[in-house]
């Protein structure tokens, strides 16, 4: 477990901590669960990418965030969800190809929405959902709703052109955007010093007119605070960049052994664990007891165990139904590959 340090030496009274704390926990839980289901090979899609070592980026902001915002992903977006209110088993079934998904089983882990959540996509594109915002933010600001609207990608995307364009039009037009930057160091096998020359990544929003910081996401009140004065900022027109610094613990997808990484790396990154380090300080603070903490272990544990047993007794959705949920209901259907696939179908 990570020794707490530095800066949080008393309890303070009304501590959100136990509240992130739980939220990265579930995070953890479900991400172990949905690893082991894909290698069981219960997962539909070849790729899986899991955000453990990230959990804080995704408590933190999300607790800064209120009902009625909006959010695009990045690949690596489980988490993002969750702390945004998804219900475990119905992600777990879109994971699993299944129709009890939230996308019926037609999206699966990189392509997963839920407009009722207010999650406007993940997307496999690295960098492909960060414009998303700036029109939510747009709309927002033409209706006057109040809400902000949060784009969530990795320091790989801090290499594609749209980001910048993004950030541009957001300062602009005094948009309600937030911009988060989960650096875990990696953009595959890349590390982000030998992408970069300057890694101070918040630094190229401020020369945008957004206002910028760097966070480290081993401690989730830091990135709980941070995220609570840029999204008030956002709220008011003042659009904002936040780069929360971790260590992505495994490989890029499941698959993926990091050969690229040394050991000892791996260990030093793995030290950076948010959710040790919460569990921690719930401890030194008297903010909750062993039992209290093994309880909610075991608690999580069952409903991530129950999010499993779903997934694996749902259905696949019908053959038949592989064009409904795919095209906006107003789009006009794509009647010639329709014809065909219908044709193909009616030869089984
Ligand atoms: C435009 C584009 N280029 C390349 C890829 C292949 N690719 C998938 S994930 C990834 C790395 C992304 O790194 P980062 O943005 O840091 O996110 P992380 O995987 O670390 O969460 C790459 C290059 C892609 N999906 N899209
Ligand atoms: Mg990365």
């Amino acid at each position: 477990m990570t020794k707490p340090e530095g800066r949080h030496p008393a309890a303070r009274p009304n501590s959100a901590l136990p509240r992130h704390y739980r939220v990265m926990r579930r995070i953890r839980s479900f991400e172990e669960r949905v690893g082991e289901l894909f290698v069981r090979g219960q997962s539909a899609g070849s790729m899986l990418h899991l955000s453990i070592g990230e959990e804080s980026a995704a408590a933190g902001v999300c607790a800064a965030m209120e009902g009625g915002d909006t959010f695009t992903t990045h690949h690596r977006g489980h988490g993002i969800f969750l702390a945004r209110g998804a219900d475990p088993a119905r992600m777990m079934a879109e994971i699993g190809g299944k129709e009890a998904g939230y996308c019926h089983g037609k999206g699966g882990s990189m392509h997963i929405a839920d407009m009722g959540l207010g999650h406007l996509g993940a997307n496999a594109i690295v960098g492909g959902g960060i414009a998303a915002v700036v029109g939510a933010g747009l709309a927002a600001r033409h209706f006057g709703s109040g809400r902000i609207s949060a784009a969530f990608f990795g320091d790989g995307a801090t290499g594609q052109g749209i980001l910048y364009e993004s950030m541009n039009m957001a300062a602009l037009w005094r948009l309600p955007c937030l911009f988060v930057c989960i650096n875990n160091q990696y953009g595959m096998g890349t590390r982000i010093d030998q992408a970069t020359a300057n890694p101070r990544l918040h630094e190229r929003a401020l020369a945008f007119g957004l206002a910028g910081e760097t966070v480290d996401g081993l401690d989730v009140e830091a990135v709980a605070e941070a995220a609570a004065r840029l999204v008030a900022g956002a709220r008011r027109g003042q659009p904002a960049f936040l780069a929360v610094d971790c260590y992505r613990f495994y490989g890029h997808a499941r698959k993926d052994k990091s050969p690229y990484r040394d050991t000892a790396e791996e260990e030093a990154g793995r030290r950076k664990d948010p959710v040790a380090h919460a569990r921690a300080l719930l401890l030194q603070r008297g903010l909750a007891a062993e039992t209290d903490l093994a309880a909610l272990d075991s608690e999580i544990d069952a409903e991530m165990d129950a999010a499993i047993d779903f997934t694996i007794a749902q259905k696949e959705p019908p053959l038949s139904s592989m064009f409904r949920d795919v095209y906006a209901p107003e789009e006009p259907e794509p009647e010639p590959v329709r014809a065909r696939i219908d044709r193909v179908l009616a030869r089984d």
